[in-house]
């Protein structure tokens, strides 16, 4: 969705309850056999796997390009954006689910191991901020698009009630991240974000 908001192509978003197991419904199967998300339907076609959506926008909408305008570009971001996979997305999915799920003090011994190598990626990113706006220059990319939801999901559980006692060292970002804290603010008055911001996040 903030893809489409950067690039201002509208679309209709819907939410699917996955506590109601709503991606596993009949109907929402039919569209993407493995019933995840996010899931993308541009008319014909349907897309899952964020890179996957993110390089199929690109194609069909090559307007404001968020996938690099020349080889080295298009390299640096697609090196950030699969490592933000390997190197974010999950540990950060490993840290983030036993606090959803309310296991935060019962596995506080596994989430700060999980998270001991989020802190150099993030400290690398907020690095690479000293001299750019975003990650990979002077205009939002790919790159942004696929760093922000995995901090923002870092930081929402990081600031769930009882997981200070965790000391995440996260939260506020400003305090440890503070070139990360502007990007982001940098994100969030983009137009089209607010609406991009997935409700239940809030
Ligand atoms: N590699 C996939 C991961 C998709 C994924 O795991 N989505 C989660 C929500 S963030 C989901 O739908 N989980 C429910 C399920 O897989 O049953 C991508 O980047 O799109």
């Amino acid at each position: 969705m903030l893809a489409l908001a950067a690039k201002e192509i509208s679309y209709e978003p819907r939410r699917l309850d996955n506590s109601k197991r709503e991606q596993k419904s009949e109907s929402f199967l039919s569209i993407n056999p493995r019933g995840n998300v996010p899931t993308l339907v541009d008319g014909e076609i349907t897309v899952r796997e964020t890179n996957a959506i993110l390089a199929y926008i690109e194609a069909a909408y090559p307007d404001t390009p968020l996938l690099g305008a020349n080889p080295a570009q298009v390299a640096e971001i697609w090196q950030i954006v699969c490592e933000a996979d390997d190197r974010l997305r999950t540990p950060i999915g490993n840290v983030s689910r036993p606090i959803f799920r309310g296991r935060s003090m019962e596995l506080a011994a596994e989430i700060k191991e999980f998270i001991r190598p989020v802190y150099q990626e993030l400290a690398a990113l907020n690095s690479s901020l000293d001299d750019r706006p975003y990650l990979c220059g002077e205009t939002l990319t790919a790159a942004d698009i696929v760093v922000y939801p995995a901090l923002m999901q870092l930081l929402r559980c990081a600031t769930k009630d009882g997981v200070e006692a965790l000391e995440l060292k996260v939260a506020p970002l400003e305090n440890y991240y503070p070139n990360l804290a502007a990007w982001a603010q940098r994100i969030e008055t983009m137009p089209g974000y607010i609406e991009a911001y997935p409700p239940h996040w809030r």
